[in-house]
């Protein structure tokens, strides 16, 4: 393959794929870099290189716990201080942190959203910002590319954290095999999440700031969420933890053991959600650039907002519409 500018970069996967399995930093970075990429041709040696990383994957063994949760609720500092407690162990971490508002940042988005710097002393950590959504696939398609990259390279450990609204808050679950909510105490975090069908899709949940005056609300968000868990019928753990006062610590990484002996089977499930899913959202997209199909989705939108029709059969509309359009 050869680039026609005046770089012509020599492309080997074969040394690519020896990089990463080697572990070395300059060589995860470079392959993150390239699946991260928007062009064309990067997509393409990405695929490439994915699918070789790929075949080796027997082999693999890390833990992927993914952290959730608004804006604020004290995310990177409990992956800051759990991570700093796994280093100290000796096992190699990556963390990754999503970004989906800033897809060009690439890997330079770290300064204020993570609030690393206790591991950055570390040679076995690995921190790095990621962009997602910057090709076919959507938001958590560069999320699980990242992830083979790093599972790929050997660590024990991948923690993700995800952004803070919207989509980005769910998408890592079919990325991660065990998720963690992280909520600020008081601020109604919880009722959203609820409301937002969030709680449903996490591991566990961690109350942030159990500490200094934020304590009592920390306790009272522990127990609403307990009660609002226990309606609908789910028993997940439920922590209070402080990063300033280091408690409640050991209590998190106790839970996040939960990891150790995940479902194989679920995690087959998950992967090939995410096929389905993207492949949904191309031809949405594609749709949407169509200017007939806009058209109408706008005059059956605006009959269903002055309740002239019924959705079910603005449904059967456009359908009708779609089986009629393939034959001219
Ligand atoms: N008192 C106290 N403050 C905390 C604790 N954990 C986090 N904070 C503070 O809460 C603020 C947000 O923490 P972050 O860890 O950046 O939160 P985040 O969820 O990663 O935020 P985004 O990445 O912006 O979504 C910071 O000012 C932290 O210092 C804690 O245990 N106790
Ligand atoms: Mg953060």
């Amino acid at each position: 393959m050869k680039r026609t500018g005046s770089k012509e970069v020599a492309w080997d996967r074969e040394e690519w794929k020896a990089g990463v399995e080697g572990g070395g930093r300059r060589e995860i970075a470079k392959a993150l870099t390239l699946v991260e990429s928007r062009s064309a041709e990067d997509r393409d040696r990405a695929l490439e290189l994915l699918s070789v990383l790929w075949e080796g994957r027997k082999g693999w063994r890390s833990e992927k716990i993914g952290f959730t949760g608004a804006p604020g609720a004290g995310k990177s500092s409990l992956i800051g201080a759990l991570g700093k407690a796994v280093a100290e162990r000796g096992e190699r971490l990556a963390v990754l942190c999503v970004d989906p508002s800033s897809p060009l940042s690439g890997g330079s988005i770290l300064g204020d959203r993570l609030r690393m710097t206790m591991l950055s002393g570390y040679e076995h950590v690995f921190v790095r910002g990621i962009a997602s959504g910057n090709h076919e696939g959507g938001l958590s398609r560069g999320v699980s590319d990242a992830i083979v990259v790093c599972e790929a390279a050997g660590f024990d450990k991948i923690f993700v954290e995800s952004g803070g609204v919207g989509q980005s808050q769910t998408a890592i679950r079919y990325v991660v095999d065990f998720l963690l909510m992280v909520v600020s105490p008081g601020g109604g975090d919880d009722v959203q999440a609820m409301k937002r069908g969030l709680l449903e899709l996490v591991d566990a949940v961690a109350v942030s700031k159990d500490d200094g005056v934020f304590r009592a609300d920390v306790s009272r968000t522990v127990s609403d969420l307990r009660a609002m868990l226990g309606m609908g019928g789910r028993d997940i753990p439920v922590v209070g933890c402080s990063i300033l006062e280091e408690g409640g610590l050991e209590e998190v990484e106790k839970v996040l053991e939960g990891v150790v002996g995940f479902d194989e089977e679920v995690m087959w499930d998950r992967m090939w959600f995410q096929v389905e899913r993207d492949v949904r959202d191309f031809f949405w997209r594609e749709l949407e650039g169509d200017e007939g199909f806009r058209r109408v989705r706008e005059e059956l939108r605006s009959r269903v907002r002055e309740g002239n029709l019924y959705p079910g059969c603005a449904v059967e509309e456009l359908c009708g519409w779609l089986k009629g359009r393939g034959r001219g």
